[in-house]
């Protein structure tokens, strides 16, 4: 049996800058438990190679070693996280969970999913450069009314928690990624409330730790530019 508390580092979380551990990053900082990072060297495409697969098969960023085990997928780390340490999120008694799991899920296997088709159309089209466009039209447009919906769902005032984060980090993508790309789709005025999470969310100590770690830039959800990290790169 290991208790967490009593351990220096209880986790590593396998990163690269502004990538899909970026909401984690920003949970672990504001749990304010102690983690170490290592990096996945994204420019010599080490998510792919034996290494990194054996810590996590799917070849995909990130992964958190914990005391456990690894756990990876981004949702899957966030709530382990949240009911690991009975905070931000709504616990399994709590009536509130439901509602805020029934987005979670769609932030995961809809929104990310469709803004990977967005970023990586290559890998679902292959080379023609038409049928990339075409793709990332589409995704854009999905990308929007996805948006909409979760806009229209965020609770009034809540209290910050997993799926905040989570939301954070995909509307900074959205204004960035893929780069060379006209980027005018995305407008945050068009998503009051997820504006407005994003400012809450943007002022936090977490999001300075992040800051500081992966070159993030003064506003990094609300008005984002391209990072600078001290190490390693977002693509
Ligand atoms: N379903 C995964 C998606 C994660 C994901 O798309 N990660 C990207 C980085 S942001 C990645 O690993 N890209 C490298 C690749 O696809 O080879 C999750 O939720 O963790």
């Amino acid at each position: 049996m290991y208790y967490l508390g009593r351990m220096a580092h209880p986790y590593v979380l396998h990163y690269a800058p502004d990538n899909a551990s970026l909401p984690v990053r920003l949970v672990l900082e504001e749990l304010g438990v102690a983690y170490r990072t290592r990096l996945v060297d994204r420019a010599s495409e080490a998510q792919r190679k034996p290494e990194y697969l054996a810590v996590n098969p799917t070849g995909l960023i990130p992964a958190l070693e914990t005391p456990y085990g690894v756990v990876s997928e981004t949702a899957a780390i966030l709530l382990w996280l949240a009911d690991r340490h009975g905070a931000l999120f709504p616990a399994t008694a709590d009536p509130a969970r439901g509602e805020r799991l029934r987005w979670l899920f769609f932030a995961s296997n809809t929104l990310h999913a469709e803004l990977r088709r967005l970023f990586y159309a290559r890998l679902y089209v292959g080379g023609d450069e038409d049928d990339q466009s075409l793709l990332r039209r589409y995704s854009c447009a999905a990308i929007s009314g996805h948006l909409q919906l979760l806009d229209t769902a965020m609770p009034d005032g809540h209290d910050p928690d997993i799926l905040d984060w989570y939301l954070a980090a995909m509307l900074r993508w959205c204004a960035l990624y893929p780069q060379d790309f006209d980027h005018s789709w995305f407008d945050l005025q068009q998503y009051p409330a997820l504006q407005s999470m994003a400012l809450r969310i943007e002022a936090r100590d977490s999001t300075h730790a992040a800051q500081t770690a992966e070159g993030l830039g003064p506003t990094p959800f609300t008005a984002p530019r391209a990072p600078e990290p001290p190490e390693g790169s977002a693509l």
